[in-house]
């Protein structure tokens, strides 16, 4: 495998990756940039622009999703896809989907230049809302490219103040009947690349992780409901307090999660109390739950199992209890000839691999389900992310991205289809 790109093809890559960070950037160093809002659009509008620059033909579809595309001489043959997200968490990091976008604009821009047009059609896509950090929904701009979203899932789906996704999609500019559909038939082969977020890599020394699979997730919004009272004249003993309740049930979480061991991980993102008086008994209580493992059978277990111990706690304090599940992805395996390749260009760049899971989830989960898909990490500085603190160095990016790069390379201008 002759790689067609040097290094140099890259050296632009952690400064544009700055430059992205800029929009939704906040003092402490972290970047929030949340699905339609503005610092998203112009991130979106940056990126559109530099696909443009590159010589990429550039399309938004329907929900917002951003494609750059390189015709390939035979435009019957699958399209080659490439990307990942630009919607970060709340004060997230810069690498953090940006990475995976930026970089397979690089590779393409690089590729054109530097071997013309490819055989088959080459595009690198940003998609929307792959976190579900501002709507209680994820993967909507994969979901919709791969059907598993339809269009008016959007609706009734709101964020915390009440905004529509419908509405929010339209105020960016988007959701209109006349713009591009949103579904993808001609996808045949999906690559991302992604920083790990996790400590893997830098604990075992190698330079490129090789997804071999994603853990399935489940997301749940629980609401505990009690009787709001006076902090002063309540006796113990005649209280209905959801804060309380909420308190033993996660305690109970982080027992039974500890307990069922790796690779099972339980977390409590948000807890809300309501009315959130100091002088007063919280009446209500909303939490979200967010449950993983790489074995599906053994998340349901868990899952079902822990909800039934949170309605016993319930009952026993006489508190409502409802839970409702938002995300259920099941854990995902990713094309092992796509995984070989990967693997191949590794060796020939003698960069350092491994074969490991993803504790993240990710948009190559939604491809998996239409076309091969695979999955190529670089470390990530501590195993942190989702946080100012994330970091890559520039050579652990450029290499992720030369690696990226020469498996479009064989995927679009190689003679025979791999599969
Ligand atoms: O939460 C995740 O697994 C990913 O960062 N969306
Ligand atoms: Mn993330
Ligand atoms: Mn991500």
């Amino acid at each position: 495998m002759r790689p067609p790109l040097d290094m140099s093809a890259f050296a632009e890559l952690p400064g544009l990756l700055d430059e992205l960070a800029g929009f939704g950037a906040e003092e402490g160093g972290g970047v929030t940039r949340l699905l339609y809002t503005e610092s998203w659009r112009a991130a979106q509008l940056f990126l559109e622009e530099r696909m443009r620059v590159a010589g990429l033909e550039t399309r938004f579809d329907r929900a917002g999703n951003l494609y750059g595309r390189l015709l390939g001489a035979d435009s019957a043959a699958p399209v080659v896809l490439t990307g990942s997200h630009v919607d970060t968490v709340r004060s997230g990091g810069r690498y953090d989907g940006s990475y995976g976008v930026v970089a397979g604009l690089m590779a393409l821009a690089a590729l054109k230049r530097t071997c013309g047009a490819p055989l088959r059609t080459l595009e690198v896509v940003s998609l929307c809302e792959e976190e579900g950090s501002r709507f209680p929904l994820a993967y909507w701009g994969s979901g919709n490219a791969t059907g598993v979203y339809g269009f008016d899932d959007g609706e009734g789906i709101a964020d915390a103040d009440g905004i529509t996704l419908a509405e929010a999609m339209r105020t960016a500019g988007f959701g209109l009947e006349t713009q591009t559909p949103c579904l993808r038939r001609d996808i045949g082969a999906f690559v991302e690349l992604h920083i790990e977020q996790g400590i893997v890599l830098e604990r075992s020394g190698r330079q490129i992780g090789l997804v071999e699979a994603i853990v399935g997730q489940r997301r749940y919004a629980v609401t505990l409901t009690g009787a709001s009272n006076h902090a002063g004249t309540t006796p113990m003993s005649m209280r209905a307090d959801a804060l309380a309740g909420a308190v033993e049930m996660l305690a109970l979480l982080e027992t039974r999660a500890k307990a069922a061991g790796d690779p099972l991980v339980a977390t409590v993102g948000r807890l809300e109390t309501m009315p959130g008086t100091p002088n007063v008994i919280p009446g209500e209580v909303r939490f979200t739950l967010d449950i993983r493992h790489d074995k599906e059978l053994k998340l349901e277990s868990f899952c079902r199992d822990t909800l039934a111990a949170f309605e016993a706690i319930a009952r026993s304090r006489g508190l409502g209890f409802e839970s409702r599940c938002w995300l259920a992805t099941k854990p995902t395996q990713m094309d092992d000839g796509l995984t070989g390749l990967l693997e191949r260009a590794c060796l020939a760049r003698a960069n350092s691999s491994r074969r490991m899971v993803s504790g993240a989830g990710h948009d190559a989960q939604l491809f998996a389900a239409v076309c091969p898909a695979a999955m190529l990490f670089v470390p990530s500085r501590g195993g942190v992310s989702h946080s100012s603190d994330e970091y890559s160095t520039p050579e652990q990016l450029t290499e992720g991205a030369a690696v990226l790069a020469d498996c479009l390379y064989e995927l679009a201008y190689g003679q025979e289809w791999r599969r």
